[in-house]
């Protein structure tokens, strides 16, 4: 059975409780429940990680590199903006990553219009709340 794994990067374990009109309403819990659901239907394992620290989602990245999972969709949150060891990780250990952004960051401050992941990501999905990860999901167990 194909393995993907879900990782959230730093204050989505607070997801819903805050600027909703940004991240919608719904909780990390619920999200992680709703894609089980999905995972279920379509015959795939899930693994599900979140983080508000750099070096453990480094660490995480290569431990999912290791455990061979077929992909992951990663949301890297604020990290997306800043990190080169993320990127780092995704490249050196060969993850097939779809990239998933909430909200529409091309709408949104400057400093949000660059990613250092969506080069090395093999797609990216912004803009389309949680259904943005359901997509990446279904486009995963797809392959
Ligand atoms: O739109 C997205 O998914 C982001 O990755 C979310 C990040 C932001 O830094 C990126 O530019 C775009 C921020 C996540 C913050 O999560 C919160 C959760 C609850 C309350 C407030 C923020």
């Amino acid at each position: 059975m194909k393995t993907i794994a879900i990782v959230n990067g730093p204050n989505l374990h607070r997801l819903g409780q805050r600027e909703p009109g940004v991240y919608g309403d719904g909780s990390l819990a619920d999200l992680e429940a709703t894609l089980q659901a999905e995972a279920e239907q379509l015959g795939v394992a899930l693994r599900f990680f979140q983080s508000n620290h750099e070096g453990a989602l480094v660490e995480h990245l290569w431990e999912l590199a290791d455990a061979g999972v077929t992909g992951v969709i990663f949301n890297p949150a604020a990290y997306t903006h800043t990190s080169v060891a993320l990127r780092d990780a995704i490249k050196g250990a060969g993850l097939k990553v779809i990239e998933v952004h909430i909200s529409n960051v091309h709408t949104r401050e400057a400093f949000r219009h660059h990613s250092y992941i969506s080069p090395v990501a093999a797609g990216v999905i912004c803009g389309l709340g949680l259904k943005g990860y359901s997509l990446a999901l279904h486009a995963l167990a797809g392959q």
